[in-house]
């Protein structure tokens, strides 16, 4: 009886095992990501989006004040109001570090960082 269920937990911990190996890259596939950019002061919180090539990302955006908010490089635009935050939604099919800015103040608020697949 004892054995059996050694047996038991010995196979349930190698298929674990195995299915940690076998997966399959968690970049191998796009995904959506989604990430909630707060503006505040000035200052952008997070600072730094990180994803990967072709996945689909949507930022959505609140300010304290009235702004521009600009992706370099892909070169997006939109405009944020206080109380009401917006969306950015695009396809990350260029790779490399691009800058996000606030064309109102024309402050960097942080970076936007597209990693190669
Ligand atoms: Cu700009």
């Amino acid at each position: 009886m004892a054995r059996s269920l050694i047996l038991i937990a010995l196979i349930v911990v190698l298929l674990g095992g195995l299915f940690f190996v076998l997966r399959p890259e968690k970049s191998a596939v796009p995904r959506e990501r989604t990430f909630d950019l707060s503006i505040k002061g000035g200052e952008m919180s997070p600072d730094e989006v990180s994803v990967h090539e072709d996945d689909r990302v949507t930022l959505h955006i609140s300010s304290d004040k009235p702004m521009e908010f600009h992706v370099h490089g892909y070169d997006m635009e939109q405009e944020i109001k206080p109380g009401a935050p917006a969306d950015l939604h695009f396809r990350a099919d260029l790779t490399g570090r691009f800058e996000m800015e606030d064309h109102e103040s024309e402050r960097e608020l942080g970076v936007l960082q597209v990693r190669p697949r």
